[in-house]
């Protein structure tokens, strides 16, 4: 057991950033009405109950899932938003882990949730230091008080790399402001769960440190209830079994015990957490791995009913598609898997091939704009139609393929996997690939709905079937060739027979998935 149980000192401290964005629903819904003051009490509902509020309605006695009914009563004044449409939550996450990206490049951001972010920046500190003099002092709060001039800042190196990250933290808070009208709590430690803690010490639009040093006599005499990962369940058994309700007291109970009441992971992480040990590392879930959408319906056997609820699928697909490239400077998925679900079957099937060219060039272009979706569509609305077409057709002929004449479904679900950025690309593609190619016409372009010729006279291949292409070919005609070559029907054999091979996959998913209509994989 000895050797499971942290000895309780780090070699090197980490500094790690928590971020809760305050009133997140609530603040969403009144970015978008700025007519709103943000001072008066407002709430965000979903059905009959209040799922957050701002600060004022809080003073006014208003709580987080409190019925609409009684908030009403508490509050006269409130104002409600319905707060039932998630995917603008969905966006204003994809967009602070964007800026964050943008920020602190290669940093690892893990988002927990959609309003909780934690950022290991131990590198970017002790990168920066030398640009802080000895005797800068920190940002924001510094547990137990406000006042952190007491500390002799010139001998403590490991001090300093807090102050450098209170600075961080503060212009991180301050760009998600400035840029996202969003505002949100920080917190600085060496552990995910003491800058989580500290996140909340001082809500909303304020950030706090809890140093390394101070970690057990915070945790003194914190209520276990406090600590995430223990549940009522877990606290009452501690209660019962032990007679223990704060980290203080969890910390005379041998390990042995806590492993023997909780088995040997909980009894080990709950040995840790009294005593503020948390190494758990920052995991990167920053990039999206997927985007699906999906419509379940009673069974059918007509091809026509499929078409359509394919066709749903398919546009709500492609709007989510390019709002996240549009978020993520540029990234988009390269294999699209068409999933259905035979009426009497209880697992999922699924087919696969290369997404349709123009979808990587609607994404591309829409990035490039950087205005909202709806103007992107409205601009490239030629293309836009085009490129839905596509993508439909390719998911009825994957589907005609497996499916054949004799079928029953209940369910298609249409997803995109495989993300890269034009950045990674751009680093790994061949100069003469295709994407090569979006990128310079673009580059020329004026973002016209349609791109115009390229003038490019080098030599060009395509990605697919790497043959070289006629250098007088305009946009429409290389994005035909693409297409011949996508098409699994019209492939020709002279084809790279390792290209084709690696073109159409099928699996079977070993899991179920519930009827989710939407979904962001990471
Ligand atoms: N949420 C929800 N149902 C819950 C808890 C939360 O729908 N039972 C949603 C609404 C919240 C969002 O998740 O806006 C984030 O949850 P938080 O607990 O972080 O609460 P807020 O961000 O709203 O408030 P704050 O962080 O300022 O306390
Ligand atoms: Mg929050």
């Amino acid at each position: 057991m000895a050797a499971l149980v942290h000895s309780g000192h780090c070699s090197t401290v980490r500094s790690i950033i928590a971020l809760d964005v305050d009133y997140f629903y609530c603040q969403v819904e009144l970015r978008k009405r700025p007519n709103i003051d943000r001072n008066h009490p407002v709430a965000a509902f979903q059905r009959n109950l209040v799922v957050t509020c701002n600060y004022p309605a809080r003073a006014a006695g208003v709580k987080k899932l409190m019925l609409v009914k009684d908030a009403r009563d508490v509050c006269p004044g409130l104002i409600l938003l319905d707060a039932s449409d998630l995917q603008d939550y969905r966006v204003a996450c994809s967009e602070i882990i964007c800026l964050l990206k943008d920020m602190l490049g290669g940093a690892a951001v893990e988002n927990l949730g959609l309003d909780e972010f934690f950022i290991d920046v131990t590198e970017i500190v002790c990168r920066r230091k030398e640009y802080y003099s000895c005797t800068t002092s920190f940002k924001g709060y510094c547990w137990p008080s406000k006042d952190c001039d007491s500390y002799n800042l010139l001998e403590n190196e490991e001090l300093r790399n807090f102050v450098v990250a209170s600075h961080l933290c503060l212009e991180i808070r301050e760009a998600i402001k400035s840029k996202l009208q969003l505002t949100c709590s920080g917190g600085i430690s060496n552990s995910k769960l003491l800058s989580k803690l500290a996140a909340g010490l001082h809500k909303p639009d304020e950030q706090t440190i809890i140093l390394p040093h101070l970690v057990e006599s915070y945790l003194n005499n914190l209520d276990l209830r406090k600590l995430p990962g223990i549940g009522s369940v877990t606290y009452q058994s501690l209660v019962d079994h032990f007679c223990v309700s704060t980290c203080e007291q969890l910390r005379f109970v041998p390990v042995e015990r806590l492993v023997e009441a909780f088995g040997k992971r909980t009894g080990i992480r709950l040995y840790h957490i009294c005593r503020g040990i948390d190494e758990e590392s920052v995991r990167d879930t920053s990039l999206v791995k997927s985007i699906s959408c999906e419509e379940r319906f009673a069974k059918t056997e007509c091809w026509s009913e499929i078409l359509r609820y394919l066709r749903i699928v398919v546009e709500r697909l492609l709007d989510r598609l390019v709002e996240h490239a549009r978020v993520s400077s540029g990234r988009y998925g390269r294999l699209l898997v068409v999933t259905y679900l035979k009426t009497l079957s209880t697992k999922r099937e699924s087919i696969s091939c290369n997404v349709p060219f123009d979808v990587i060039r609607l994404c591309s272009l829409c990035n490039s704009l950087k205005s909202s979706s709806s103007e992107c569509f409205e601009k490239f609305s030629n293309l836009y139609r085009s490129t839905l077409k596509q993508l439909e057709n390719r998911c009825i002929q994957l589907l005609r393929i497996r499916l054949g004449s004799d079928f029953s479904l209940c369910l298609v679900s249409v997803g995109v996997k495989n993300f890269v950025t034009l950045k990674e690309v751009d680093q790994t593609s061949h100069p003469n690939s295709i994407i090569s190619l979006i990128q310079r016409s673009e580059a020329k372009s004026t973002f016209s709905s349609v791109v115009g010729q390229t003038s490019s006279r080098e030599p060009m291949k395509c990605c697919i079937c790497n043959a070289f292409l006629n250098m007088e070919m305009s946009n429409e005609d290389i994005n035909r060739h693409i297409d011949k070559c996508l098409c699994m029907e019209s492939h020709d054999k002279s084809m790279n027979k390792n290209v084709l091979d690696g073109f159409i996959k099928s699996k079977k998913p070993k899991v179920s998935l519930t009827s989710s209509q939407c979904s962001i994989g990471t």
